[in-house]
This record gives C-alpha cells, sequence and structure tokens, in this order.
C-alpha cells in the first residue's frame, strides 16, 4: 500500500479553535453552573498552623436565617475515607490519615474544620463565624531539618516521626569518584514553595442521586476520571454511579492535579441533603487551602576534574511534603531524581530524598513537579563549577554533555534519552543571543566599575515529560498507569467526533487533536469536534498533566484515526469492487491504483457503513475505532535558554534585557501553541526567580496570603522573549514530538538566577536566593563588599 498522507494541519499555526468561548467567558466555568435547587458550601478554616480540637459546636451557625445544614469533622467522618495518595514512594513511607474534615486535630492554616451549607453563597459564609471551636495550641513544625530532630514537635503525634520516607538512588561509586576529582563544588539551594494561581480558582457542583441513583460531580478538575476512582472509593459511591465532569477549567498548573476533600466532601453534603450543592474557593483560601508547589532544600555535589569534566554528581534533598500526602506528593522529588544528571555525561550518581512533614499547606505537583528544581540545582552548579574552574560556563556544558551522535543515550539516573541535539539548539540560541558581544559589553562594564552590572545566564535544560510508560510508574510504586485512550466517531455525513482521555484545562487540545485527526482522515479542521472532560462521554482516560497530553493522548488520536482509515479502506474495496492492496488513500479519498476515477471519500464511507446495505461480508457496521496507547518511553524535549539581565547594585534592582530559548519539543503539531507553552512556562519560571514565594511567620500563619503579598508578575513585569525551535524527532511515538507544556518553566529559572549571580560575581557574590528581590540582590552585594 503506498498510502500518501497529505499533512497540511500538522504543523500549521491554527488559531485555537475553543479560544472564542474561553477567553469571552461564553462557557461553562463551574461556578456558572445552575442547577434547581442549589445550595451553597462554605467551609471554616482553621486559623492556626497546629492545634487540638476541643469542641466543635455548629449550632450557632444553624440559627441564622437561609442556613440549611452545618456539620463538623466528626459529623462527616463515618461517611467519608481519608483522602488518599497513590504515590508511596517506598514500602515504610508513612501515611498519616487525612480526614477531608478535621477531626481531632488542625496541622496548616487553612485546614477544614467545619462546614456551613446555606442557600446562598455569602449567607454560607457570614454564618461560618457563628461556629464554635475551641483549639488547644500544639506547636508548629515549620523549618525541615529541625523537623528531623530528635524531640521536634510531631505534625503527627501517633506516627513517631515527622519523617515521611527516604529514597535513595545511586549508580557508580560516588565517593571514589569524588576522591579522585580535582575539584568539588558544593553548594546548598533552597527551592522556596511557590502557589499555583490558575486564573478560575476551584470550584465543584455536587448533585443528589438521580432516580437511577447516580451522581454527578463538576469540578474544576485536571483529572476527572482519576477522581471519579478516588471519589468513589473516598465517599464509597459506586463508581458506575459517579459521573465526573470537568467543565471548560481555566487553568490548573498541576494544582488541579489532584482530589481534594471539597469535592469528597461537596458529594457526602448532596447524599445527605438530596439537594445539589456548589462551592467555589475564594483567592485567599486558595492560596492556603491549594496545594503549594516547590518547597526543597538541595545540598548539591559536583566531582570533576581540573579540565571541566564531571565525574560524579551526589543530591540530598529535603523535601516539605505539608501536613498531609496529597494525590502524589511523596513523588514530585523523584520526577527530580531522574533529572539532575540532566544532559550530563559522569561515572557516578548519589541520590537521597527524605520527605519531611511540616505543619503548612500539603504540597504537590506545580508546573514542572520536580524537574524545575533538578535543573536549577544542576545548571546552578554547572556555572559554579566554571566559576571554580575558571572556564566559560557553556564550554563546560559543551565538555560534558551527549553528543548528537550519542543517542539512544542511557544516563547515569537510568533513563534512556532517545534523541536530542545539544549542540545545534545551544548554537542557535547563542548567535539569536549575541553571546560574544554580549561577554564583550559584560567585562567592558566591568572594567569601568559600572554600578549597573551586566549578567549572562545559562540553562541547557532536559526533562522527562510523557509520564508512561505504565511499566515504569509501577516500578516507582505509583498507583496510576501512564496510558491514553482516544476513540474517533466517523458520523453518518462525514463530520468527525474525537472523544479524548486528556482533559485540557488551557493546552489548545481541541485544536491540535482536530489537526491530527483531520491529517489522518483526510476531513476537514472545521469537520472535527473534539469532547472531553465527562467520564459518562469518554469512559476511559488518564487526564492531563506531565506534558503527556500530545504524547500519549495525541498519539492515540493518530492510532485510533488509522484505525479508522484501515476499517474504511476495506469497506471502500469492497465498494469499489478492488482488492485492498490495490486502494490509495490521499487526501481523505481512496483511489483505485491505475483507475484514478474509481473512488470513494471516507465520507462516502462513512455513510455507506451508516446505511450497511453492502458491505463487505462479516464486517461489523462501523468504521469507528478505539485506542489506548502506552508509550514505550518518555519524552525528553530539550533547549538552551540565555538571559541577559542588568542589575543594579546600588538598588538591586534586576531587569531582564534580553531572553533568548530555542527549544526542541521535536515535530510541532501547532507551532503558535507551542510559543504559547513556552511564553507561559516561562513567565512561571522567571515568576519563581525573582518574584514569587509563599512566606510563612513563626507561628505557621501564611503571609503571603492574599495576590497583593504574593507577587505574581504581569506581561509588563516580563520582556519580550526571542523563542526559536531546532527539531529533533522523538523516535518513540510516530507523531515525533515531544511534550512543551513545562519546558519554558523548567528551563527558565536558573538561567535568570545564573544571571543575576554572574553580574554580581566580579564583586564576590556566590549566590542569592530565591526570589532574587531587590532587597535581596542589595543585601548580597553590600555583605560582598563588606567582606572585601
Ligand atoms: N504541542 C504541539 N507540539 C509539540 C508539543 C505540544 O503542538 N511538539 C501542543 C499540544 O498539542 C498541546 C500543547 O502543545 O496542545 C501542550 O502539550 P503537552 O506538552 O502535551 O502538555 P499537556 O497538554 O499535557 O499539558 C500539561 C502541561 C502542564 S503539565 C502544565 S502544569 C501546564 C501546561 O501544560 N498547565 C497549563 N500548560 C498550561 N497552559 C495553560 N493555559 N494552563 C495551564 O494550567
Amino acid at each position: 500500500m503506498t498510502d500518501q498522507l497529505t499533512a497540511p494541519e500538522i504543523g500549521r499555526s491554527r488559531t485555537r479553535k475553543e479560544d472564542a468561548r474561553l477567553v469571552t467567558g461564553r462557557t461553562t466555568w463551574t461556578d456558572n453552573i445552575a442547577v434547581p435547587g442549589l445550595l451553597h458550601m462554605a467551609i471554616l478554616r482553621s486559623p492556626m498552623a497546629h492545634a487540638r480540637i476541643d469542641r466543635v459546636d455548629v449550632s450557632p451557625a444553624l440559627e441564622r436565617p437561609g442556613v440549611i445544614a452545618a456539620f463538623s469533622g466528626r459529623d462527616l467522618a463515618d461517611e467519608l475515607g481519608s483522602m488518599p495518595c497513590v504515590w508511596p514512594v517506598t514500602e515504610d513511607i508513612v501515611m498519616p490519615d487525612h480526614p477531608a474534615v478535621a477531626v481531632d486535630e488542625v496541622r496548616y492554616a487553612g485546614d477544614p474544620v467545619a462546614i456551613v451549607i446555606a442557600r446562598d453563597r455569602y449567607v454560607a459564609a457570614d454564618a461560618l463565624e457563628a461556629v464554635e471551636v475551641d483549639y488547644t495550641p500544639l506547636p508548629p513544625v515549620l523549618d525541615l531539618e529541625a523537623a528531623l530532630a530528635d524531640g521536634a514537635p510531631l505534625v503527627h503525634s501517633d506516627k513517631g516521626t515527622n519523617r515521611c520516607y527516604t529514597w535513595p538512588l545511586a549508580a557508580g561509586d560516588y565517593e571514589a569518584e569524588k576522591a579522585r576529582a580535582d575539584v568539588v563544588v558544593r553548594r546548598r539551594y533552597t527551592q522556596q514553595r511557590l502557589i499555583p494561581n490558575a486564573m478560575e480558582p476551584r470550584a465543584v457542583v455536587a448533585t443528589p442521586p438521580t432516580t437511577s441513583n447516580e451522581y454527578t460531580l463538576y469540578s474544576s478538575t485536571q483529572i476527572p476520571h482519576v477522581a471519579r476512582v478516588i471519589l468513589s472509593m473516598v465517599t464509597g459511591i459506586p463508581e458506575h454511579k459517579l459521573r465526573v465532569v470537568a467543565p471548560d477549567v481555566g487553568g490548573g498548573f498541576g494544582s488541579k492535579l489532584q482530589v481534594y476533600p471539597e469535592e469528597a466532601v461537596a458529594l457526602a453534603v448532596a447524599r445527605r441533603l438530596g439537594r445539589p450543592v456548589k462551592w467555589t474557593e475564594s483567592r485567599s483560601e486558595g492560596y492556603q487551602a491549594t496545594h503549594h508547589g516547590r518547597g526543597q532544600i538541595q545540598d548539591i555535589e559536583l566531582a570533576a576534574t581540573r579540565d571541566g569534566k564531571l565525574l560524579g554528581l551526589r543530591v540530598d534533598l529535603l523535601a516539605d511534603m505539608g501536613a498531609y500526602l496529597m494525590l502524589i506528593t511523596p513523588g514530585v522529588p523523584l520526577l527530580g531524581a531522574f533529572m539532575c544528571p540532566a544532559i550530563y555525561k559522569m561515572n557516578a550518581y548519589s541520590f537521597n530524598c527524605t520527605g519531611v512533614f511540616t505543619t503548612k499547606t500539603p504540597t504537590d505537583a506545580y508546573r514542572g513537579a520536580g524537574r524545575p528544581e533538578a535543573t536549577f540545582a544542576i545548571e546552578r552548579t554547572m556555572d559554579e563549577l566554571a566559576a571554580e574552574l575558571g572556564i566559560d560556563p557553556m564550554e563546560v556544558r559543551r565538555r560534558n554533555w551527549i553528543g548528537h551522535d550519542e543517542f539512544p543515550y542511557t544516563t547515569i539516573a537510568g533513563l534512556t534519552y532517545d534523541s536530542g541535539n545539544y549542540e545545534a539548539a545551544t548554537d542557535r540560541a547563542m548567535a539569536l543571543f549575541g553571546y560574544d558581544d554580549l561577554r564583550a559589553e559584560q567585562r567592558a562594564r566591568n572594567e569601568r566599575g559600572d554600578p549597573v552590572r551586566l549578567g549572562i545566564g545559562i540553562s541547557t535544560y532536559t526533562e522527562m515529560c510523557g509520564v508512561a510508560p505504565s511499566r515504569m510508574l509501577g516500578s516507582l510504586n505509583y498507583a496510576a498507569g501512564g496510558w491514553e485512550a482516544a476513540s474517533i466517531r466517523m458520523l453518518p455525513t462525514g463530520k468527525v467526533e474525537v472523544a479524548t482521555g486528556t482533559s485540557p484545562h488551557g493546552q489548545g487540545h481541541a485544536t491540535c487533536w482536530s489537526q491530527i485527526a483531520a491529517d489522518a482522515l483526510g476531513v476537514p479542521f472545521e469537520d472535527v469536534e473534539v469532547v472531553h472532560g465527562d467520564t459518562k462521554v469518554v469512559p476511559q482516560g488518564m487526564d492531563t498533566y506531565g506534558s503527556r497530553s500530545l504524547v500519549v493522548g495525541g498519539v492515540a488520536v493518530h492510532h485510533a484515526a488509522q484505525k479508522v482509515v484501515a476499517k474504511a479502506r476495506r469497506v471502500a474495496a469492497h465498494l469499489l469492487e478492488a482488492n485492498e492492496a490495490d486502494l490509495e488513500f490521499s487526501g481523505g479519498t481512496f483511489s483505485v491504483k491505475g483507475s484514478p476515477e474509481a473512488t470513494k471519500t471516507i465520507q462516502e464511507v462513512a455513510f455507506a457503513t451508516f446505511s450497511s446495505h453492502d458491505l463487505p461480508d462479516g464486517m461489523e457496521p462501523t468504521i469507528n475505532a478505539e485506542h489506548l496507547v502506552d508509550p514505550e518511553n518518555f519524552s525528553f524535549p530539550h533547549g538552551t535558554h540565555l538571559c541577559a539581565i542588568e542589575v543594579d547594585t546600588e538598588t538591586g534592582h534586576a531587569r531582564i534585557r534580553s531572553y533568548v530559548c530555542v527549544d526542541d519539543v521535536g515535530k510541532v503539531i501547532n507551532p503558535m501553541i507551542v510559543q504559547g507553552q513556552i511564553h507561559g512556562g516561562l513567565a512561571q519560571g522567571i515568576a519563581q526567580a525573582l518574584y514569587e514565594e509563599a512566606v510563612y511567620d513563626t507561628e505557621g500563619n501564611l503571609v503571603s496570603g492574599t495576590m497583593a503579598d504574593y507577587l505574581v508578575p504581569s506581561a509588563v513585569d516580563l520582556p519580550d522573549f526571542v523563542t526559536d525551535r531546532t527539531e529533533t524527532p522523538a523516535t518513540s511515538n510516530p507523531l515525533g514530538a515531544k511534550g512543551v507544556g513545562e519546558a519554558g518553566t523548567i528551563a527558565s529559572t536558573p538561567a535568570v538566577v545564573n544571571a543575576i549571580v554572574d553580574a554580581l560575581r566580579p564583586m564576590g557574590v556566590r549566590d542569592v536566593a530565591m526570589p532574587c528581590t531587590p532587597q535581596r540582590i542589595w543585601q548580597a552585594v553590600t555583605a560582598a563588599r563588606a567582606e572585601e
């Protein structure tokens, strides 16, 4: 068969078909859902980081006009199981009980304590103040190292320890490599806690059982399919009686890769009251109770020869779990464990991570999840090594990275990178950036003692995304699989429905999956409708996170379309009275080799299948198809990011002057979407470097608890980005694509901090803690001057 698949859609910058409704708000956000008889839920949250609950009395709230019901944690304890964690990374992990509403003890400021249900959301919110709670304060646990000391106060006293787990990874003999090294660079970096800021806050609507005993939960979630399984287990609602719908979702960045107590409680309340109930979090409530990201202390040691050849790497992490284990909390640092060696060759690697409980908001995945932290540690330390050796930092990287002719390459961490070309991306980035000219300008400024110094920051990153294969996830004790499902329905009129198990919340899947299906089926882009995010409509799926959707879910669409074409070919051959082997398929039309006038379009085949008057003997009357993909490997995008920053040594102000990135995400479905993903990712990575931090006081209160105190940058705070791509196709999927959703975030943080330190290094500064605020920069300069 010599099918010619014309490819007019893949690679084309289609504007996103879903955007008109999303950006005008003419869509169904969860908070827009109005159901007859809807009640509203408000949640009383702990004002303390750690306390014993001596008494909860909800009855005064019940006296308020408009209040329908109120519940303490104890009232709900019998009907809700513990909120589960699906990634217990070690056999001996400490897994504390996690009640959806606290019963005996609160463990972070924001822990739910009581629930009020009212006719109106404002009545419900006001009635919270009538709930009476007596607390006995307990000591907060805030510092990761202090939490592990003997005699430290305990977050979960029944567990006898604040250590959640210790997870090691080792290859080669690190100590031996260190012993023969000419230079060993040791550094400690702190990954501050970050608060994810999706544009749409979390929101839930739970409807009571129908006459057929079916519940529906609408939730602003990234994971309707996973949520259905977990919520069925927590609430006891049989899985086949629970439908979960993720309507249009206004962003998540990992914070909605979660099953939250509020979702379980809403279902329990709907069951108790037989009425639908809605809860939408306020922004400040979300800051306390939506999981946080990052929160690590990293001790890193890099051993190398005098000429900059890496010998070994050692990384010891303390990872802040927060008060409870959420869905994948313990696993997040493991994703970083595999990425610390990054694109570099070395002989030995030793990694150890200890998860620590604290009385702070639980942590979990936030854009990049483990990989931004790892990339930061290695890319910052590569710069430090270069400085110690007096070699240009890009040159040190070049001496160590995997050559383009060495793929597939198995790293010291045990991953096999399928493809890449670090030289090509770097050469392109350096040319766009004007690396040599900027270095010359930097030297000149340093020589004349310019108070505004120029710094150049490098990050040559790779990352593991795609979150699959399932077998590998299983070996890491992760409970879920890494597969994805797609099904394609060819409707009688030739239109196409693609049902995908991915659950987009801003990534443009409806557009990209239409492009993939349109090319494979030879139908117009406009004729494809993509449906998602409803367990009733798309029964199977693993949802969206870990930049997996294209390389798993998009690939599933491609395969399902191939199956449709294969079935259609059989029908077309029958109708054309030809051999299947003699049919060519191009642009949606089957034609008989040698007689070009004998044709059938795929739409004609669809109608013929619908009528089923004349099908091949024994053929099922459908050309619809389904496909599940479990990829053979992760996906490894990479790239080179370069940042030039001007640092005013008198005020501490840092201004990004130029930012160039050349990313390689393999083959691209939609270049404009890819560029948008990179832009958004850069904003979040730069935000970690310069602006954002969840700050707690000594009592464990979140003091950066509003948008006035937590600095999310806007477009005016960010530079123009120069983006470009190289294209090294992935070999692990037929589209040749690699993921892009987190790449910009992973790459950019070290590029910015490296640039700041590079600017200040001649003055004796060796590090600036993140976020590199003007105050911290000024303090670093002042301290270095005092040492001179
Ligand atoms: N794409 C492409 N060609 C490639 C790679 C990707 O055209 N070679 C397209 C895909 O078709 C898809 C988009 O780029 O439309 C992102 O694809 P992918 O890398 O597969 O990532 P996911 O769709 O799985 O999205 C998850 C990822 C993650 S993990 C976070 S966090 C994140 C992100 O996406 N959160 C986001 N991007 C976000 N974008 C928005 N607007 N909102 C969020 O919450």
